[in-house]
């Protein structure tokens, strides 16, 4: 229970190579809540840049993730569509958590492992903080509900942790200032006032983590070196069946029920991918394929996938055409946006206890 206005938070990375876990896993879960909640979908531009990132590819990247926002069926009419670097309180908000949040929190995160891998001392800062940022994007807005891929969840719960911090460290200065919302659930943890919400979290249900291709150890993503491991949203009709040709299995049929997919990871993605894309669950596809071959599996995969991905694919090229329009959508998003922001930021300055001279 919240008693905050219910708002939905999310963004993508503009990183190159979307592809059909950014799919599953967020973008197509977006379209459905811009219905029932004001909803903000971002392209994280200032995330992007936490890795190395070609400036000249860096923009074009930004529209792409757009223009699969809207091919997708974001409808800006509805929902916001901006980049992130465009509204400066995000990073405003994010100085201001990592002075929040603690070496200790951050130090945990398993993504920043992976993604520093060996070479941790020559991460930047950036990807260090990276989490702090998210926190930010979310509650700049005072974001409720945020829709992510499983492989989110940590650093969903570091915001939660992050407001909670905020709330109770500066509980006496927001009811002195007279800014919170009453908290429905007052606890030990929690004072009666808050400024953030304690936001939720949004996991995908099936297939909430989408797996390579090529290893279904591995999560399905942008920077692994094969192309072949993941479904690009870029990726015409013959490359998708291609790829879903090609992809890693083992020599045994598909079995019968959800329990037999345990100790087959490959297996068990490309049934959770049948089952994301169809709407339906791995139980209701074993009932139709199990006891069949890869060989019969597979091209029904891909008749599926290329049913549900062309459209949005031809409808990113044509928007991509036209990059005036994209930019303009852009544009209005950030003012909006920027219309949430500024106020929550004005808040947080007081609260902190920022001298405000102008
Ligand atoms: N494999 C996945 N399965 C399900 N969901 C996924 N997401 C990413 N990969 C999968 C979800 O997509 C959203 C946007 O992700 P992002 O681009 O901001 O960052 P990411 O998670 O770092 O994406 P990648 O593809 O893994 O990029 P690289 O290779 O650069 O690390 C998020 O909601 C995420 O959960």
């Amino acid at each position: 229970m919240t008693a905050f206005q219910p708002r939905v938070f999310s963004g993508v990375q503009p990183t190159g190579n979307l592809h059909l876990g950014n799919y599953i896993g967020a973008i197509s879960r977006f379209v459905p809540l811009q219905d029932e909640m004001p909803s903000i979908f971002c392209v994280v531009d200032l995330h992007a840049i936490t890795a190395w990132q070609n400036p000249k590819e860096l923009s074009q990247a930004t529209r792409e993730v757009t223009a699969a926002y809207l091919a997708s069926g974001i409808d800006p009419k509805k929902a916001i569509i901006f980049n992130q670097s465009q509204v400066k309180e995000h990073a405003e908000l994010a100085w201001i958590f990592n002075c929040i949040a603690r070496m200790g929190w951050l130090n945990r995160m398993t993504q920043f492992k992976e993604k520093a891998g060996k070479n941790k001392e020559n991460a930047s800062v950036g990807l260090f903080a990276y989490p702090t940022l998210m926190a930010a994007d979310i509650l700049a807005y005072r974001g409720t509900h945020v829709p992510v891929g499983d492989d989110q969840k940590q650093h969903l719960e570091l915001t939660r942790d992050i407001a909670q911090k905020f709330n109770n460290d500066f509980s006496d200065r927001i009811q002195e200032l007279g800014v919170g919302v009453p908290n429905p659930t007052p606890s030990n943890e929690l004072p009666p006032e808050l400024f953030f919400p304690i936001t939720e979290p949004l996991i995908a249900g099936e297939a909430a983590r989408i797996m390579s291709l090529r290893d279904g150890t591995k999560k399905m993503s942008k920077s692994d070196p094969s192309d072949l491991s993941r479904i690009n949203l870029t990726d015409d009709a013959d490359m998708i069946a291609k790829k879903i040709r090609k992809a890693k299995t083992d020599p045994e049929p598909l079995p019968g029920d959800v329990e037999g997919l345990k100790t087959r990871p490959e297996a068990d993605n490309l049934v959770g991918i049948y089952a994301a894309l169809d709407g339906s669950n791995k139980q209701t596809v074993l009932k139709d394929f199990g006891g069949r071959q890869f060989s019969e599996f597979k091209p029904a995969l891909s008749d599926l996938a290329v049913a549900k991905l062309t459209p949005i694919t031809e409808e990113m090229r044509r928007l991509l055409e036209s990059p005036g329009e994209i930019d303009a959508i852009l544009k209005d998003g950030a003012e909006k946006a920027s219309e949430i922001a500024e106020p929550v930021l004005r808040d947080v300055r007081k609260i902190v206890g920022f001298l405000d001279v102008r």
